[in-house]
């Protein structure tokens, strides 16, 4: 198995997930300004959406799409702490917030990282769209670990992820003391720590 992957991007979901199974896995370094691998080859040959995470599953079979990703790994390794079974009502329910934090969350974050994007539409549009969204998901942490449940789920793996990026958006997080809690909590989770440093090598 190979996971393409940029450094603090969100493929780094799928490392933790990866680390949380204990699974063998090769790791290649994408550059998403110029679209290559540092050996020089097009990352659209592996990718043709041009984003990370794409995790090779056999030679030459390539699964894109985070969430979708996540599950496979979950799913092929019967791993039901991370996502429970199929016909189990809690799956949905992780489901359900994996997805919340794709295409709310995630994608929220998406124009505060644009430069091209004027600060105006930032400060007036993006910023508070994306704290009503924090709002939300600190109310969901209210006295507890996780998001769901009693365990660790393929959702706050990617939360994670999204969270480390906050201090770059300048999103004050003292506004959201569940979501500042859960991520200093989270950190010294071993899979995750295995995973920042892994990044940095
Ligand atoms: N729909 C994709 C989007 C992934 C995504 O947005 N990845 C970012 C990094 S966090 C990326 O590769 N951006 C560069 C690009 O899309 O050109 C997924 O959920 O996996």
């Amino acid at each position: 198995m190979k996971l393409y992957y940029t450094p603090g991007a969100c493929s780094l979901a799928v490392r933790i997930v990866i680390n949380e199974l204990g699974l063998p896995c090769t790791y290649e370094k994408v550059n998403l300004s110029t679209k290559k691998l540092s050996n020089g080859d097009d990352f659209y040959k592996v990718n043709p959406k041009g984003s990370v995470p794409a995790l090779e599953i056999k030679r030459n079979e390539i699964l894109t799409e985070n969430a979708a990703i996540q599950q496979y790994l979950a799913d092929t390794h019967h791993n039901t702490n991370l996502l429970p079974a199929v016909g189990d009502d809690r799956r949905y329910r992780v489901l359900e917030l994996l997805n919340f934090i794709s295409t709310e969350l995630h994608k929220g974050c998406a124009p505060l990282f644009n430069p091209a994007l004027p600060a105006e539409a930032k400060t007036n549009i993006f910023k508070p769209t994306l704290q009503n969204k924090l709002t939300y998901t600190n109310r969901l942490l209210e006295n507890k670990p996780y998001l769901y449940g009693d365990t660790f789920t393929l959702a706050d793996a990617y939360l994670f992820v999204v969270l480390s990026w906050m201090p770059h958006l300048q999103i004050d997080m003292s506004k959201y003391p569940n979501l500042t809690r859960y991520f200093e909590a989270l950190k010294k989770r071993p899979a995750i720590t295995k995973s920042l440093v892994e990044e940095q090598q």
